[in-house]
């Protein structure tokens, strides 16, 4: 479908630690954009139907074991092998709303001993970079009141202690567009917040290119 406006889809992400509500918000954004009319369209990652993903899906669910830097690349895989389909689709005027992206991937891997900052970033270097990053802060002890963590790896809070270190080095980029949200407010009030940053920011991207991430 050929995008008549002239305008370029927005791309946002949504991030931050587990039981922030996320994917609850990412489902609400996609309603809301929808029911006034614009395309829009949601992605996740890990995409756990591709092959790749299911190498990540039985990491996740500890069915098998993979070394720390072979699992990392295999996440940014995950990401490049979705780039054409990015692109295409910001290009046909399709706002995209992203659970999690790289910087997940990179709070995640530089969360465990022995790996910085700079090494994680490097495999995703280049992927398209987000319009608006929302990062739905919230602090271990309220995650912990929404109740037991599952049984997937990471999901304990010691190790969410040290993923939310690693997230508000990675907002210090003053060259990406971070807004903090307070995630313990409830989820309609969120949802409002979500909402307005979002439509202000794909009235903004008129047809600007597709920047490069971390480049
Ligand atoms: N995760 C997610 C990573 O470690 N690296 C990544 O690049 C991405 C995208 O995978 F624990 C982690 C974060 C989380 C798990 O869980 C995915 P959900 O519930 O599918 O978001």
């Amino acid at each position: 479908r050929v995008n008549m406006s002239g305008r370029r889809g927005a791309l946002i992400v949504l991030e931050g630690v587990d039981r922030a509500g996320k994917t609850t918000q990412c489902r609400k954004l996609l309603d809301a954009l929808q029911r006034e009319g614009h395309r829009a369209e949601l992605l996740r990652f890990p995409d756990r139907g591709t092959a790749i993903g299911q190498l990540i899906n039985s990491y996740l669910e500890k069915k098998s074991n993979l070394e720390d830097h072979t699992v990392h690349l295999l996440f940014a895989a995950n990401r490049w092998e979705r780039v054409p389909l990015i692109k295409e689709k910001l290009q046909q005027g399709i706002t995209l709303i992203v659970d999690r992206y790289a910087f997940s991937g990179v709070a995640f891997t530089s969360a465990k001993p022995e790996f910085t900052l700079t090494w994680c970033k490097q495999p995703d270097v280049g992927i398209p970079k987000p319009d608006l990053i929302l990062f739905l802060q919230l602090s271990p002890s309220d995650a912990m009141k929404r109740g037991d963590f599952g049984n997937e790896r990471y999901e304990n809070r010691h190790f969410q202690e040290q993923v939310l270190r690693q997230f508000n080095e990675l907002m210090q980029d003053e060259n990406l567009n971070w807004k903090v949200m307070d995630a313990s407010q409830c989820i309609d009030d969120l949802h409002q917040e979500i909402k307005s940053h979002t439509e202000k920011v794909m009235e903004q991207v008129g047809d600007n290119p597709i920047r490069d991430l971390w480049r």
